[in-house]
């Protein structure tokens, strides 16, 4: 960040990171450091993770990240980028630029911020509020003392001092994105879970996450509890990497219907940036043998909340499966309210039983996905 011909050098933790327990405190944090926009991004590839698929995939995840146009101003450096020719093209692709590693790497960030427009991030994804009010607390930290920032504690952000010998420079890591190859447009598919409170909503994201993502993926799951309290009360996002074909972001939300969930509006917020996206489905989690009368109109109620019609892309999963008697058909036949959902939502809908370890039940929801032939996650 440009102060007065200074410079501030940020260097990130693993952005990439499909893991990191919350994701997006992650970027907020990035946010606040460089307040009110980064001027440069540089984006280290170290050499056994230059292929081509596995760079265009960072790059990707950085626009989303950022924006389309954060390209615009991202240099892309390479150990040797001499060996790389035909990573070229890129250049082009996204309009960035492409460097090697070297001692006259300061000058060139300082030659690279002056010669186009600031970077302008657009705080569409998070608002300028929660990276402002973020940005006075780590202020607040690092005037204590605390190590967060200092001395690059894992996982923590590095920022060094405002110097004039320094360029200008925002340093996202180079860091292999697994092996997922990257698709045309957004790479990641979410799966959203709406409901109301303790119908299963967290544990069927486990089931999910359980039966889609790796050992390691599974090991962490949502928090789902016998209480009538609400245990789940911000939305939550996991991350798995569902093989080697792309990314699924699994999305729990709070109960939105419930008055007393603090926080309401944010919650929302941070749940529309999810279900508004293409590649999106909406799990409309009801308890089977136990729906109510509040749920007889739960779609067009959430519709309001969200402002957005949710309807096409919404499947009914009614879980709770292993208690009923009948078949699921005729138990969704025989409740008008169930049934109408169900119609409202293009007659899609599947019973999960949330004890069970068999994968089958998810392969069979995931076909259930609208157009979800053409989704290259699954
Ligand atoms: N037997 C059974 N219990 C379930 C099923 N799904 C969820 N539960 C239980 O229902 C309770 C509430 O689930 P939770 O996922 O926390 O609900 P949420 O508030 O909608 O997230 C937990 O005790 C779960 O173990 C299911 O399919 N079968
Ligand atoms: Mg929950």
């Amino acid at each position: 960040m440009e102060m007065n011909n200074t410079f501030k050098i940020i260097k990130t933790p693993d952005l990439f990171e499909k893991e990191h327990p919350n994701p997006d405190q992650l970027i907020i944090d990035f946010l606040a450091h460089c307040h009110p926009s980064p001027d440069l991004f540089i984006l280290a590839i170290d050499t056994e993770n230059s292929e081509e698929e596995k760079v265009v995939d960072q790059i990707k995840q950085l626009q989303e990240f950022f924006g389309e146009n954060s390209t615009e101003h991202l240099v892309i450096l390479f150990e040797d980028i001499k060996r790389l020719p035909s990573h070229d093209h890129l250049k082009k692709k996204f309009k960035t630029r492409l460097a090697t590693a070297n001692e006259n790497l300061s000058v060139e960030c300082k030659k690279w911020c002056s010669d186009r427009p600031r970077f302008v991030y657009d705080y569409k994804n998070y608002s300028e509020d929660v990276v402002k009010r973020r940005k006075a607390a780590l202020e607040k930290i690092s005037q204590n003392g605390d190590p967060l920032d200092q001395h690059g504690r894992k996982g923590a952000y590095r920022v060094t001092p405002p110097t004039s010998q320094d360029a200008s420079a925002v340093a996202a890591p180079g860091h292999p994105v697994g092996n997922s190859v990257s698709e045309a447009g957004d790479d990641i598919f979410n799966i959203v879970l709406l409901g109301l409170s303790g119908t299963g909503k967290s544990a069927s994201a486990n089931t999910i996450l359980t039966a889609l993502g790796t050992k390691n993926e599974s090991k962490h799951l949502f928090k789902s509890e016998a209480n009538s309290m609400m245990t789940t009360t911000r939305c939550e996002v996991k991350y798995v990497k569902n093989s080697s074909r792309g990314r699924v972001r699994l999305v729990d939300t709070p109960d939105f219907l419930d008055d007393t969930l603090e926080d309401a509006q944010a919650q929302v917020d941070e749940c529309k940036k999810y279900c508004q996206r293409e590649q999106c489905v909406v799990l409309l989690v009801v308890q089977a043998g136990r729906f109510t009368e509040s749920e007889r109109d739960i779609l067009p109620k959430l519709e309001d909340v969200l402002g957005w019609k949710i309807r096409e892309k919404t499947i009914v999963l009614l879980t709770h499966g292993e208690e009923l008697e009948e078949s699921l058909d005729d138990y969704v036949r025989a409740q008008a309210g169930l049934l109408n959902l169900v119609e409202q939502c293009g007659g899609r809908y599947h019973r999960f039983n949330n004890k069970s370890k068999k994968n089958k039940q998810v392969r069979k929801l995931i076909k259930k996905i609208p157009n979800y032939e053409h989704s290259s996650q699954f």
